[in-house]
Parts: C-alpha cells; sequence; structure tokens
C-alpha cells in the first residue's frame, strides 16, 4: 500500500477539523454554520481517504463517531442494541451497486429481492422502551450507544402511546423512529417566536431535536411534534414475523404509526421507480425527507447479510438533494402587500436548491434581518423545503466582503413615498398610504371586485391593473365612474366586454352591508367578522360612528380587531370614498344585512395540510361565515375534517375516530354548495 502524501495528510486534518467545528456548532450549540450538503461532501472526501489509506484512521475522527456527546442535563441512556446509522446512496447506480452487493453476498439474483421502501424523515432519531405494554423510557440517539433520557418529554408527544394497543402485548418492545416537525408546525412556531421575537429555528429538524432537549416537558408539549416508528430493535418474545413490512404492520396493530409510505419493491428498478416516485411528490408532502431509506424485506436475509462496522449490510438510504445551498445576498428590496405591510426581499445570485432555482428569499422584517446580523454582499445559506417561500436561515459571517453594504428599512414606501409607520409592539412595518398607494390600491380593488366581496363579473387582475396604471382608478369609487367608450379604448376590450363590465358595475351597486364591510379591506376583517359587524350594527353608520370599547362587544371582535376597525372608519380619505361610492349609488337594504346562509351553525370543524386554491385562513373564514367554529384538533364532536396533501396526524385521528374527511376538491364543492344555500346540512 501507498503512503499518503503530506498534502493528503494537510487535508485530512482540515477535513476534520471543519467537520468537528461543524457537528460541535449543529449538536451541541445547535447554531448550524454549515449545510448539510457542505457537510456529507466533506464527511464522504474523509472517508475515501481513509478507505484508501487506512493507517489514517483514528479512534475519533469524525467517521468513526455517529452523533455527539449526550448534553449535560439529562441522565445517559445505554442503548441496549446500538442505533445504526445507515449507508448512502447518492446517485440510482449506487443502489444498483447496493442490490449487487446484497445479491452477491446472498448468491441470488437481485432483481428477485423484495425490498422495503420508505421516506427518510429529517427530524431526531429517538429509542422508546416499552416493558409488557407500559412506556418506560425514551432516548435520543446521541452517539448511537449512548443517548439521552428525555422519557417525560417524549411522553408528551401524542403520537406516542403511552400503553400499547391490542390483546397480545410483547413483554418488551423497543422501538426506534424518528421525532419530526411537519412544515405546518414549523411555520407556525417560527411565526410565533418571530412576533415574539424569541428563538427562530433554522429548519423543522434543529426545532424537533431542540424541542426534544428542553429542559421543561411542558414547553415540549406546546411544540407540534410528531413520531414515526421505523425499527424494531427488541421484541420478545419473538412475534416470528418473515418479513420488515409484516413487523412494520404489527408495530400499526400495536397503536404505532409508521410511514404512509412504505412499500415492498422488488428488484434494482422498483427500488429506483420508488425513489423518483417519492422524489416527485417530496415537496407536497408538508415534512422534510431527505431521502429514502431502502431495507432487504426478508429479516432470514437480513440475518444472514448481518453488519459492517457500524452500519447494516441489509440496509441502504437514498439521498436526495439539499434542501439549504449557500448563495450571494445581491440586494434587497422592499415589497409592499395590500395592507400595506412592508417585506424586506433578498435578491439573491441565482442557485439551484433540491432541483429548482431560487433567486429570491423572504427576510420577513427588520426584526429578522436584526437577528440573522445579514448584509448586502454576505454568503448566505438559503433553506426551499415544500412549497414554502425559500428562506434565509443563516450568514457565514467569516466569509464578509469589504465592500459589503449595511440593510436600510426604508422610511418612505418604495412605491408611494407616504411615511412608513412601525406601531408599539408590532413586528411589521407599514405603508401608512391607504388607498393612495399604488400596491395597495391593485390589492385593495382586487378585494373589493372579489367573487366574496362586491363580486364584480369581468373586473378581473389584469383589467385593475391597467386601470391603476393609466390613473383611471384611484379609489374604489372611481370604478363606478367608469364609462364603456373609455374601457373599449383599453388594449384588447372589445365593446361587448366594456358594455357588460359598466353593466356589472351597475348590477354590485345593490350588496347587503356584511358585503360591502368585507369589501373595504379593513386589516383583519373577514367575511365571518364583517357579518358580526353588519348584524351587530345593522346601519353602516352605527358601525362607522362606533368606539373601540362598542366594536370590542361584536361577537368574535378582539381588542386588535376593534381597533383595525375603529383607526379604519377615523382616516378622512376612507370616509371620503365611502361617502362617494354612496352617492354613485352602493346601496343595500338596512333590514337585510347580508349574512350567508349559516347550515354549519353548531358544527366545529378542522383544517390541516396544504389548500392549493386558497389559504387556510380563508378556508376557515369561509367556513366561520357558514356559522362553523374551526378548531385545532380533531375528536368525537369534529363534524368533519379538510385535509390537503401535507395533512398528518389530524387526518389519522380522523380516520381512526370515524370522523368525515374531506380533501379539497370536496371541499370546494361542499363550500360552494352550502354558500349558495343549495344544500342546508352537511
Ligand atoms: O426516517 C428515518 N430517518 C429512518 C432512519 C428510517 C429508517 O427506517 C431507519 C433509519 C435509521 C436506521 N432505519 C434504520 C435501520
Amino acid at each position: 500500500m501507498s503512503q499518503p502524501e503530506q498534502k493528503t495528510l494537510d487535508e485530512v486534518a482540515t477535513l476534520r477539523a471543519e467537520l468537528d467545528d461543524a457537528n460541535y456548532r449543529y449538536y451541541v450549540l445547535d447554531e448550524p454554520r454549515m449545510t448539510d450538503a457542505d457537510y456529507d461532501r466533506r464527511l464522504r472526501r474523509l472517508q475515501e481517504i481513509e478507505a484508501e489509506y487506512p493507517d489514517l484512521v483514528t479512534p475519533d475522527s469524525p467517521t468513526q463517531r455517529v452523533g455527539a456527546p449526550p448534553d449535560a442535563g439529562f441522565p445517559e441512556v445505554q442503548h441496549a442494541v446500538p442505533m445504526l446509522s445507515l449507508d448512502n446512496a447518492l446517485n440510482e447506480d449506487e443502489i444498483t451497486a447496493f442490490v449487487k452487493r446484497v445479491a452477491d453476498r446472498l448468491e441470488i439474483d437481485g432483481e428477485t429481492i423484495a425490498f422495503c421502501c420508505e421516506p427518510k424523515l429529517d427530524g431526531a432519531a429517538v429509542s422508546l422502551v416499552y416493558e409488557q405494554g407500559v412506556l418506560v423510557s425514551g432516548a435520543t440517539r446521541g452517539d448511537g450507544r449512548t443517548g439521552e433520557g428525555i422519557t417525560s418529554n417524549l411522553r408528551t408527544l401524542r403520537s406516542i402511546p403511552l400503553k400499547l394497543r391490542g390483546k397480545a402485548l410483547p413483554d418488551l418492545l423497543e422501538v426506534r423512529g424518528e421525532v419530526i416537525m411537519s412544515h405546518e408546525g414549523f411555520e407556525a412556531l417560527n411565526a410565533k417566536a418571530r412576533e415574539e421575537d424569541g428563538k427562530v429555528f433554522a429548519n423543522p429538524r434543529n426545532a424537533a431535536a431542540g424541542s426534544l432537549r428542553q429542559l421543561d416537558p411542558r414547553i415540549t408539549a406546546s411544540r407540534p411534534l410528531e413520531f414515526s416508528a421505523y425499527q424494531a430493535a427488541r421484541f420478545e418474545p419473538d412475534p416470528g414475523d418473515a418479513t420488515h413490512s409484516e413487523l412494520m404492520a404489527r408495530l400499526g396493530d400495536l397503536g404505532l404509526r409508521t410511514s404512509a409510505a412504505l412499500e415492498v419493491v422488488t428488484g434494482s428498478q422498483g427500488l429506483i421507480d420508488y425513489c423518483r416516485r417519492l422524489g416527485e411528490r417530496r415537496d407536497r408532502l408538508g415534512y422534510d425527507i431527505d431521502g429514502v431509506v431502502i431495507k432487504v424485506d426478508d429479516l432470514r436475509l437480513q440475518r444472514e447479510l448481518g453488519f459492517v462496522a457500524r452500519a447494516p449490510r441489509w440496509a441502504i438510504a437514498f439521498k436526495f438533494p439539499a434542501q439549504e445551498e449557500t448563495t450571494t445576498l445581491n440586494d434587497v428590496e422592499f415589497q409592499v402587500g395590500r395592507t400595506g405591510a412592508i417585506t424586506p426581499v433578498a435578491r439573491l445570485e441565482p442557485v439551484t436548491v433540491a432541483g429548482v432555482t431560487v433567486s429570491n428569499a423572504s427576510l420577513h422584517n427588520a426584526d429578522e434581518i436584526a437577528r440573522l446580523g445579514v448584509m448586502i454582499g454576505d454568503t448566505v445559506t438559503i433553506r426551499r423545503a415544500g412549497d414554502v417561500i425559500p428562506q434565509v436561515v443563516r450568514v457565514e459571517t467569516s466569509l464578509r466582503p469589504a465592500d459589503a453594504r449595511e440593510i436600510v428599512f426604508p422610511e418612505r414606501c418604495p412605491v408611494c413615498d407616504s411615511e412608513v409607520e412601525r406601531l408599539e409592539g408590532e413586528v411589521v412595518a407599514r405603508c401608512s398610504g391607504g388607498l393612495y398607494c399604488g400596491a395597495q390600491r391593485k390589492e385593495a380593488l382586487k378585494h373589493f371586485a372579489s367573487r366574496r366581496a362586491l363580486d364584480i363579473d369581468g373586473l378581473g387582475e389584469k383589467l385593475i391593473e391597467a386601470l391603476v396604471e393609466r390613473d383611471w382608478v384611484k379609489t374604489p369609487a372611481d370604478l363606478f365612474r367608469l364609462d364603456a367608450e373609455r374601457l373599449a379604448s383599453l388594449p384588447r376590450m372589445a365593446q361587448k366586454s366594456s358594455d357588460n363590465l359598466v353593466a356589472a358595475l351597475d348590477k354590485a351597486k345593490q350588496t347587503t352591508l356584511a358585503r360591502f364591510v368585507f369589501a373595504l379591506g379593513i386589516r383583519e376583517v373577514g367575511e365571518a367578522t364583517a357579518a358580526n359587524l353588519a348584524r351587530h350594527f345593522g346601519t353602516l353608520d352605527a358601525l362607522m360612528g362606533a368606539e373601540v370599547a362598542d366594536l370590542e362587544a361584536v361577537e368574535d371582535v378582539g381588542p386588535v380587531v376593534a381597533a383595525h376597525v375603529h383607526t379604519f372608519f377615523r382616516q378622512p380619505h376612507n370616509r371620503d370614498t365611502i361617502d362617494e361610492l354612496r352617492a354613485l349609488g352602493l346601496a343595500w337594504k338596512e333590514e337585510e344585512i347580508g349574512e350567508r346562509p349559516q347550515p354549519l351553525a353548531g358544527q366545529t370543524w378542522v383544517l390541516t395540510g396544504t389548500l392549493e386554491s386558497m389559504t387556510r385562513d380563508e378556508g376557515k373564514e369561509r367556513l366561520q361565515a357558514l356559522g362553523a367554529k374551526v378548531a385545532g384538533s380533531v375528536s368525537k364532536k369534529t363534524a368533519g375534517v379538510v385535509a390537503g396533501p401535507g395533512a398528518g396526524s389530524k387526518l389519522a385521528k380522523a380516520e381512526q375516530m370515524g370522523v368525515p374527511v374531506l380533501d379539497e376538491e370536496g371541499f370546494l364543492e361542499r363550500l360552494e354548495a352550502w354558500e349558495s344555500g343549495r344544500e342546508t346540512e352537511q
């Protein structure tokens, strides 16, 4: 065997130092600096060199350990059976090579071997011990041999049964699995932290691991964590299952969650197909996965194959592309939303993240910029997962160029030059231009004309943009001053369509108080709130004259909404616009409040997962407008669950309890029927 050159020795030393440092930051400080992709590249390079020069391997090389030392504060737990890591396959050829290795060793045809596949969840691995069906201990993986005893924290997870189900309970079961946080839960947690100025997690895996290592189990309990089982480390007496997939089904029967995407496939082509199919669905799962875990399904064959060093020969992890990459922050622009919220947007040097080119990322608000300590010109790590807008998660301050510039939050609106205000205690800065601001004008008009507001047929987004850009329409009142001739002069506008639009505007003048209040686009006043306000006050004048205390007396109106409504009607330009609208003939029968039918009165609904055609908030508003209450968790009393892609435990619970579940298509169909009054009950 050849001797390594000095160059190689130096490279090994550098790689080890970098990996050690990355490990420490990741596992001990919970403040990762290096992307997973960079970490993996370095580890693999070190493994390659060590494979070539085995004499270089030392017991403390980062290749020789699987995790980090246990944190102080939790008792050490020795795993009775070590928690293994898995070898990786980085491309399809490496899957084929794995199948060949297995087949050669077993001396059978690889294309006949059955493999059990499942998504590789990107969370925190834990081990649970059940004695006579009762959960007696739970621990983190730690370094694979010694973990941290976090039983009290794990007991707070609803997906971890405290007692196994069924009649034939094993004397002993040690089950391994992953604790994850869904995208939905992660975003809610970070959104709350952002508002409260608290700690924001860089990704759901850190959020899951960090939540499990809280010394106060009540904090863990408040975090949206989910457990999914993937392996039985000890099972006594031996249940005698022939395959891993049967064993997983048995765990399911015992009340443990296992992957819904688990499948048994045959041969390398079966594996490649599964990996491709899951890769296509990856963005829609609603939780992070970093690959596919592949296991030889036949347990007899698994035993025959055995283990090497620290990984089984009968399993491999196929890795998907990383969800984090580094790039340069070229600039920051400030966008103005419909309500005037000013959002800083990072303009990035384009970079491919998990197969998609990313050139913009959200920076959320001024507090987030301060928290990240980011400057223009910095090297930043961005993360793209699922359908979520890419985020800047950290800054490589050591790489900051000399000419990096500070990010200055504008004092004037970049669209209309009105003053930017940030209210006491509010995280968000807003343009004060209201309907005068071009950015808010378009959005305000779109909302005003939308189907659920004044329902102005034919006044779509493109047309509103054309009208605002020509300055023909500055406020909703200007809409009703448009004449057919002028409209017909717009590009791609036929005489017929402009006549139709004028007729639609005329028709929309006769509306209801609830629709009108909703159409005004007052912050945080959705349809249900608008209907409550209309019902409570009866007339627009009464509503416009209401004091904060009067407003707070309205059902479901708290201090924040009351303040928004009050401020809105205090603005002279808003009052002027309303006066103009009435002068132009907008009217409603005062006694006819315009509430929607309430077919869902008395029912409680739950929304989970993501919806494509609307936000969850919108879905919630629409259900509330029909009289339903919308809750966050499923119980026996739940009337129905709307489940979009990424739905997790709530969907499982609904199915288990026999609560009716609607997918998005079914939900839309029902909504329309209920809203039109065609159907009076569900
Ligand atoms: O989802 C996972 N992260 C995962 C990790 C799934 C598995 O089936 C695993 C694993 C680690 C080791 N199986 C083993 C044996």
